[in-house]
């Protein structure tokens, strides 16, 4: 059963994983949703995702950025495995 996700769902996310709880995701908390998205990114591949999803460069992802990011992945896919 696949679930698409609502907007509560990517706070809970969001806010599980800001351990700092600075509104905003380092490169370890990042890792951690995508951790717990049973996504899995070699390092290298999440460095670059990090990157990438930092759009206004400030070396932390913010909501509107992780959600961007997993607007872009489709994050509503199942993680079972291909
Ligand atoms: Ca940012």
């Amino acid at each position: 059963m696949t679930t698409k996700p609502t907007e509560d769902d990517l706070l809970a996310l969001f806010s599980r994983a800001d351990l700092g709880g600075d509104d905003k995701l380092d490169l370890m908390e990042f890792t951690l949703v995508l951790d717990s998205l049973g996504l899995s990114w070699t390092r290298a591949e999440l460095q670059d995702r990090f990157e990438r999803a930092d759009t206004n460069r400030d070396g932390f992802i913010s909501l509107p950025e992780l959600r961007a990011l997993l607007d872009a992945f489709g994050w509503d896919a199942d993680p079972s495995p291909n």
